[in-house]
């Protein structure tokens, strides 16, 4: 849908054409021209990006990396030029392009859903259909050496169940409350960023999977679908958390927060750990934003490199100055609930308690951010002792993510005093190769691993799960060995080195 007026003349695509130069840029989007060649030195991309598609239709590289309202939102009103003529536009054949037929070619090759049995299946599979290898690279690729990315799971490995038997286990809820809302598990969908680059419907799949089975999703500051895009696909009801990159201009941080609580979103985690991207190496070597982007990393900063990959390119907007002076003012600003994302000691959770926030996720970003920091199910045990010390008796939400694969994972950190678990990647996977009904596989999954290890752990409702049910002693014990054919090793995929040229 245009959102240029209706009254302005109809542009051809021929007349766009003819501007297609640093000169002169307009493009094409969403049935609709723009002039940006005032705007090519601001885009945080950079410039190249946008040449590439001057004087065309650049509907398709916008879609995965932007909201549909960033651009009317940030051009001025007098550089919408109006509606395309619909029939010029059908003039010009559009070709499938060799990435679009290998993709659906994966995609016919795809195992059907019902042999999907765990959730490793749904992250070795999604690569194939990931509309492209850069899409693939970017969801997959953790920082620098990929060791933390890998710790998340191991660590889980290291904890291991003391069960309890004799219990009569013949019925068991594995439902819960999170933030005050219903939830069906004791998992909520963590935000993962640029849906579209794995399925044409985005973050969408989740919301209606979610909705559809009492699973809360946490909303991306960066989706590719806009927040009420996602919040109007909700059912009514559906509770929604959302994740903030807090903005260097904090007025539009303001306005994104205030928007939220408007819509009724139950809980704002505010991403602590990202005041700078980390360098996902696997998304620079394929540089999805383009040969010739020289992306800005930060305002005010000169084009940089080109192998910067995608994340870097559209985070020059976050904050890297924010610190906890900061919080007061949050907490002025809204009455929902709020969570700092992205805590790694004691220290900074016994301060995230006395700032009177509500919560934390004990988190290191899915490995993608400091590389050799702890996992959050390690870092959960210093944090519940420390609170303890501290006599914390006010209601303070710990969460955990990070490599949560099975329900085992979930039980492990409940019992270690987690109040439920996030989990991305997996969602965001189940959805790149089935779409939607992916997703509810997903939550079909973890149903069933909760029914069984619930009752194999002799425990009935969440709230019966205790520290004593586990051994969680080698836990920060950073050495072990783990089985050669575990399933999990088979999801990461090497890392590689720069490559010589053929000669
Ligand atoms: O992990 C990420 O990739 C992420 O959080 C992010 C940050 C900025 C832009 C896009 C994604």
């Amino acid at each position: 849908m245009s959102l240029a007026s209706n009254s302005s003349p109809l542009i051809s695509s021929e007349t766009a054409k003819q501007h297609a130069s640093r000169d002169s840029c307009w493009i094409i989007v969403h049935g609709s021209v723009y002039d940006v060649t005032d705007f090519l030195d601001e885009h945080p991309g950079g410039s190249q990006i946008i040449l590439k598609y001057a004087g065309q239709d650049a509907t398709e590289a916008y879609e995965p990396i932007h909201p549909p309202d960033a651009i009317t939102t940030n051009l001025p009103k007098n550089k919408h030029l109006g509606p395309v003529d619909p029939d010029t536009i059908v003039a010009i054949a559009k070709e499938v392009t060799e990435e679009e037929k290998r993709r659906q070619a994966l995609l016919a090759a795809r195992p059907p859903l019902d042999e999907i049995i765990n959730l490793h299946d749904f992250e070795v599979e999604s690569e194939l259909p990931c509309p492209s290898a850069k899409g693939w690279a970017y969801y997959s690729s953790a920082s620098d050496d990929e060791i933390t990315i890998r710790e998340n799971r191991l660590a889980f490995q290291r904890v291991w169940f003391r069960p309890r038997v004799l219990r009569n286990v013949a019925k068991v809820d594995w439902s819960t409350t999170i933030l005050g809302q219903k939830s069906s598990l004791p998992v909520y969908i963590s935000a993962t960023a640029l849906g579209k680059l794995g399925h044409p419907d985005g973050e969408l799949n989740l919301t209606r999977a979610a909705g559809k089975h009492g699973v809360i999703q946490m909303i991306a500051t960066l989706a590719s679908c806009s927040f009420d895009e996602i919040v109007d696909a909700g059912v009514p009801g559906q509770p929604f958390f959302v994740q903030l990159y807090v903005n260097r201009d904090r007025e539009i941080t303001k306005r994104y927060v205030q928007h939220a609580e408007k819509r009724g979103v139950k809980g704002l985690f505010i991403t602590v750990d990202a005041p700078q991207l980390g360098r996902r190496e696997k998304d620079m070597r394929l540089k999805l934003i383009g040969e010739e982007s020289g992306a800005k990393v930060q305002e005010g900063q000169k084009d940089v490199p080109k192998d910067q990959g995608v994340a870097r390119a559209i985070s020059a907007f976050i904050d890297p100055s924010l610190c906890w002076d900061d919080i007061p003012w949050f907490l002025s600003i809204t009455k929902i609930p709020i969570i700092l994302k992205g805590i790694s000691t004691a220290e900074d959770a016994l301060l995230a308690y006395d700032s009177g926030v509500h919560g934390i996720v004990l988190s290191n970003h899915g490995g993608r951010q400091l590389d050799t920091a702890r996992s959050g199910l390690e870092i959960l045990i210093e944090v519940t002792d420390a609170l303890k010390k501290r006599g914390a008796t006010r209601q303070f939400d710990i969460f955990v993510d990070g490599g949560v694969r099975r329900a085992s994972d979930v039980l492990k950190a409940l019992a270690l005093g987690a109040k439920a678990v996030g989990v991305g990647r997996a969602f965001l996977y189940a959805y790149c190769a089935y779409g939607q009904p992916g997703v509810e596989k997903a939550i079909q999954i973890f149903r069933d691993e909760l029914e069984m290890n619930m009752r194999l752990l002799g425990v009935t409702t969440l709230d019966e799960l205790r520290p004593e049910m586990v051994d969680a002693r080698a836990l920060n014990v950073h050495t072990g060995s783990i089985a050669e054919d575990n399933l999990f090793r088979g999801t990461y995929q090497p890392l590689s080195l720069a490559k010589f040229r053929d000669a």
